[in-house]
């Protein structure tokens, strides 16, 4: 057990019973030239969070604990990219499957959608390939996390509102707690990511929790073995 500072409260959590939960730090979203970029952002805005997590993925293996990693991607054949997805981003234009420096966007296989070397997982740790910003939504994390007994989940990674976002209020409304790691996350906007750590806790903390890279590491590193 492991007392950890919080917003909106402090509290404890089990380390056995919690995971790591890191999504979708690839390349496709970190690196120019992958889909990030070609939805017209600026990526530089994201390398602000590799160190947070790399912090708390170093002080989670030290534990053994439970690391998930996502990836959002599709088909080499598409079949599984929607309609709105391919072809509705009003301005924007298309980018899922073209071919750019890291090879297809978005496509599982390629070099851009693999995640960062920073990051890279290790043997054991599972990958969890998703074709929406979503977490739970068309994959088998549910099936990992109850064959661990997973309550609790560290949730890092980007964009803070679009896919950190969404994974927090599937896992909410399937009863973890979540619990967000502010500076292990990041945006291409500013106030979105801002605003999207204060909605987490609004309200008695209406989807979870938020909490630091710094708070994470000494609270795993204090915890009882
Ligand atoms: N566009 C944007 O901010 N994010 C995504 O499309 N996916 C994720 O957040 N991973």
């Amino acid at each position: 057990m492991a007392p950890i500072h919080m917003k909106p409260r402090d509290g404890t959590i089990d380390l056995e019973r919690t995971a790591v939960v890191i999504i979708d730090m690839q390349r496709d979203f970190l690196l120019p030239g992958g889909f990030g970029e070609k939805l017209g952002n600026d990526v530089s805005k994201l390398t602000r969070a590799i160190q947070p997590c790399q912090k708390v993925l170093e002080a989670a293996r030290a534990r053994n604990m439970l690391v998930i990693h996502t990836r959002e991607g599709h088909r080499p054949s598409m079949a599984d990219v929607h309609v709105w997805k391919k072809d509705k981003h009003g301005t924007v234009p298309p980018a899922i499957g073209e071919m750019g420096p890291m090879g297809r966007i978005l496509i599982r296989g390629e070099e851009g959608h693999d995640i960062i070397e920073e990051l890279y997982p290790i043997t054991g740790e599972p990958v969890v390939d998703k074709p929406g910003k979503g977490s739970f939504y068309a994959t088998d994390l549910e099936a990992i996390l109850q064959a661990q007994n997973i309550t609790t989940l560290l949730v890092m990674g980007v964009t803070t509102e679009v896919c950190v976002h969404t994974t927090i209020r599937e896992a909410n409304d399937r009863g973890y707690h979540c619990i967000a790691v502010s500076d292990a996350c990041a945006s291409f906007f500013d106030d979105f990511h801002k605003t999207a750590l204060r909605m987490i806790t609004a309200q008695g903390g209406i989807f979870g929790s938020v909490t630091d890279s710094a708070s994470v590491v000494a609270a795993l590193q204090a915890a009882d073995d």
